[in-house]
């Protein structure tokens, strides 16, 4: 029998100060995480989100390249599928995992949120299921973005 869990996250979005190269600014994170969490499930899961808009602009997270079966409105496109959150609001996020697995990102989907906003999303197989590969020794999530100094 295959066991799914329910996987719960709170994505509070706030400033943060933050120095890169040139300079110290505040940019928007999710929980003063730089680049934001990652998101670990394992397929055939249900994600919850709870995404608490703590700046001053409207926002949604758009969960890139997931499967949403019958949960079109959590795929979060702002003024798509959803109206954004807009500040002081929060919106949960609550689809379930199905017919996939690997590493995609979740980011911001609004403006240029989408710059500071983003972070890894992790689909283990179910329990007891292997990967089609051997087994790593290790893994590491990398996440490739750009940072523009102004
Ligand atoms: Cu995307």
């Amino acid at each position: 029998m295959v066991k799914c869990k329910d996987r719960h996250y709170e994505f509070n979005v706030m400033l943060k100060n933050t120095s890169r190269l040139c300079a110290t600014k505040p940019i928007v994170t999710v929980n003063k995480q730089f680049p934001g969490p990652t998101l670990y499930a394992r397929e055939g899961d249900r994600v919850l989100v709870k995404v608490v808009n703590q700046v001053k602009y409207n926002l949604s997270i758009h969960w890139h390249g997931i499967r949403q079966l019958r949960t079109g409105w959590a795929d979060g496109p702002a003024y798509i599928t959803q109206c954004p959150i807009q500040p002081g609001q929060s919106y949960v996020y609550n689809f379930t995992l199905t017919g996939q697995r690997g590493t995609l990102w979740w980011h911001a989907h609004i403006l240029w949120l989408r710059a500071t906003v983003h972070g890894a999303i992790v689909i283990l197989p179910e329990l007891g299921v292997p990967y089609p590969f051997p087994k790593p020794h290790n893994e590491a999530v990398v996440i490739l973005g750009t940072y523009k100094c102004s």
